[in-house]
């Protein structure tokens, strides 16, 4: 059998490395068709993240947030195994595979301005490779150290190519003190491998504090020096939209704000997970789609506003 080839081979030497981006960012062409304006769609290609101010309604934000408290108030039957508590206080930090656990989540990924979106940004169908509610409650929310998602969902989910985008949706609002989301504009066409050997069901470690699969010092001081760090900030509704390889994290919340946002992670149905490029095995289902792939047919968008 012949060696399947890595293009973005992580984890495997002493020495981290800058690798180019061999995909392309945007699937689509442009047009006045499009869902971006011509300016998003340039800047989403060059910073490889766009900050959506206000995508969804104040009404909307209310059903969500509803919505979040009966899934986190113990009262929704969740599987134990995608709950997820902080280290410390003990509080819930994520729930995973919210989009197959609550039909108002289930209807959100299939709004045309998230579904509709990913399949144009995309250019194909698209599916939900991992959804989560983070809830990042104050005072004690711990922060998600510097990572790219594709470093991990390549070496321990088998993603093969570049062609994912996760979407945030902000259920409260982000300030710069409340632990946003931090990213780097344009490290999404710098593929940083990391070093180190992940440990067995690093899931379960990973997904709490990530400390195998993030870059080291000076690859994030380079990064940093070619780039910068923003922090889209804005009221709860807003979309941030980013790219599998664009460099983020996020700082800990010690206000009293919480900073909570539903995550959602679209796949191109062309891109679905292979043998993991690591040598691990494959991450649950929960944390990573393999056998629930189908495609979101992403509703008209006079339904979805009925919703
Ligand atoms: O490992 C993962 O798939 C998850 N970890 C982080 C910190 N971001 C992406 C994803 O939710
Ligand atoms: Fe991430």
């Amino acid at each position: 059998m012949t060696e399947r080839r890595d293009l973005y081979p992580s984890r495997v030497s002493t020495e981290p490395h800058f690798l180019p981006r061999v995909d392309p960012v945007v699937y689509s062409n442009w047009s006045e068709e499009a869902p971006l304006t011509r300016e998003q769609y340039e800047a989403y290609e060059r910073d490889g993240f766009l900050f959506l101010e206000g995508l969804l309604s104040q009404s909307e934000v209310q059903d969500l947030l509803q919505e979040s408290a009966r899934l986190r108030s113990g009262d929704a039957e969740l599987d134990p195994e995608t709950v997820f508590a902080e280290m410390e206080s003990g509080d819930i930090r994520s729930i995973f595979r919210v989009h197959a656990q609550s039909p108002v989540m289930k209807a959100l990924v299939a709004d045309p301005r998230l579904a509709g979106l990913a399949e144009f940004l995309l250019g194909d169908q698209v599916y939900i490779h991992q959804s989560r509610l983070n809830y990042k409650p104050g005072f004690r929310g711990k922060e998600f150290y510097w990572h790219s998602d594709f470093e991990t969902w390549h070496v321990e989910d088998g993603m093969p190519r570049m062609r994912a985008l996760s979407m945030s949706v902000l259920l409260t609002d982000n300030h710069e003190y409340n632990g946003p989301l931090m990213l780097m504009p344009g490290s999404h066409k710098t593929f940083v491998t990391t070093i180190g050997e992940t440990p067995a069901d690093h899931y379960k470690k990973s997904l709490r504090r990530q400390e195998i699969g993030v870059p080291d010092d000076d690859s994030l001081t380079r990064l940093f020096e070619e780039s910068a760090i923003v922090t889209p900030k804005g009221r709860a509704g807003s979309v941030i939209i980013f790219d599998c390889n664009t460099m983020h994290g996020s700082a800990s919340n010690i206000t009293p704000l919480p900073r909570s946002n539903a995550f959602f992670v679209f796949n191109a149905l062309s891109n679905r997970l292979e043998a993991p490029f690591g040598k691990v095995d494959p991450r649950p289902e929960f944390v990573a789609a393999r056998a629930d792939t189908t495609p979101i047919t992403s509703l008209p968008k006079q339904l979805a506003a009925a919703e």
